[in-house]
């Protein structure tokens, strides 16, 4: 009979801090000689101030909780590495908005877009129209929308900033309508917080902020207030000049940052922590490089402790991959993009194409949720 050899791999995992001083180098180095534990994980040290762990969760994980009871390593770092690791592995995320709880534990949630807008890159015009926005708002629900995304202003790139009285006069009445025709969650796609709390007072429940709080400081008020959700995303600059050559030190970090610092003022604003969404912000002032890169390394974002929300579907950079300058044949492209999310830790996607996203979602669940 042969031998069967099997690796079992997939459950390794790294654990990077920076910044530290020479002194908590060394304690770390100290203590990770003097563990006991009987399989420890492996360290390096490859810079100054730079220490890595690599292993197993239950070995990082058990590594981690013995020095987080030592009273030499600083509180800071403690407490941050404990929490941060808890998030990275959790996995039972609730999303609270106004009276509803959306359990996103169970699988992928499909966030249905609807572009009230003459403009969109993919869509623009064939949803200005009430009539049609409502009857596409039902179809996508039909096909497997949990959410619809509803937004009055495009931000493609180089996109001119839209007067509040036109955005309200293209979404009020179409969520006015949809709130009363069907039980689906709205989530308003706005930064501007008067467009936000209209929406909110006219049935949504979701506050879709492409600024991640920054163009309007009563946004996280707003929320607040009515209890809703909302989606924190990261952009780099404005729609109108964010292409317009974005750079970063290091893209991940920056992102995370950011992202933290947006969640602590919508904490700090009365939003609570079960109300929150991160999303990284796909072709927001990034390049198709800074793109692959973020979607290579979406679960790093898990240590931030809040559900992602990603946002690929039919975007330039699956065009500038593929060669395709039409959004509405870049589906495969965005199909490939969306599994690989969700196997990276994506809880919600944003899609154009709800019938066939859905699809390769609960196929990508199927094979992810197999115990083996
Ligand atoms: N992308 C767009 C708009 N809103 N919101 C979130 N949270 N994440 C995204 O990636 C995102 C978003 C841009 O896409 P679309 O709405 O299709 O285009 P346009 O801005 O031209 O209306």
């Amino acid at each position: 009979m042969p031998v069967l050899i099997r690796i079992i791999d997939g459950n390794a995992l790294t654990v990077s801090l920076s910044g530290l001083s020479p002194d908590e180098t060394a304690i770390l180095k100290k203590l990770f000689l003097m563990s006991d534990q009987p399989e420890r994980p492996s360290f390096e040290n490859p810079e100054p101030g730079v220490f890595l762990i690599h292993g197993s969760q239950n070995q990082v994980g058990h590594f981690i909780k013995h020095i987080a009871s030592h009273p030499k390593i600083p509180v800071h770092i403690r407490t941050a590495l404990a929490s941060r690791l808890d998030n990275y592995l959790r996995n039972d995320y609730k999303l609270r908005c106004r009276d509803r709880i959306i359990d996103l534990s169970d699988r992928t949630h499909i966030m249905g877009i609807l572009n009230v807008t003459p403009d969109s890159f993919s869509d623009g015009g064939r949803y200005l129209d009430q009539n049609k926005a409502a009857s596409h708002a039902k179809e996508m629900i039909s096909q497997g929308a949990d959410i619809i995304d509803i937004g009055g202003e495009s931000t493609r790139p180089g996109a001119e900033p839209l007067s509040e009285e036109e955005e309200l006069r293209r979404v009020i009445p179409v969520i006015k309508r949809l709130s009363s025709e069907i039980d689906t969650p709205i989530s308003i796609d706005t930064y501007k917080y008067r467009v936000a709390e209209e929406a909110l007072k006219a049935g949504a429940c979701i506050v879709n902020d492409i600024s991640g709080l920054r163009f309007s400081e009563d946004m996280a008020k707003v929320v607040a207030d009515y209890g809703a959700g909302l989606v924190i995303m990261h952009m780099k600059g404005t729609p109108r000049n964010m292409q317009q050559n974005p750079v970063y030190d290091d893209v991940i970090a920056e992102i995370t940052k950011y992202l933290s610092d947006a969640i602590e003022k919508a904490i700090k604003a009365g939003v609570e922590s079960e109300q929150i969404v991160i999303d990284p912000g796909i072709g927001f002032g990034k390049t198709l490089e800074h793109n692959l890169v973020i979607l290579n390394r979406l679960n790093e974002f898990k240590i931030l402790g809040r559900p992602i929300l990603i946002g690929t579907s039919r975007k330039r950079f699956i065009g500038m991959v593929l060669n395709q300058d039409e959004p509405a044949r870049r589906i495969e492209g965005t199909a490939a993009t969306i599994s690989l999310a969700i196997e990276r830790g994506a809880k919600i996607i944003r899609v154009h194409d709800v019938e066939h996203m859905a699809r390769v979602a609960k196929m990508t669940d199927a094979v992810l949720k197999i115990k083996i």
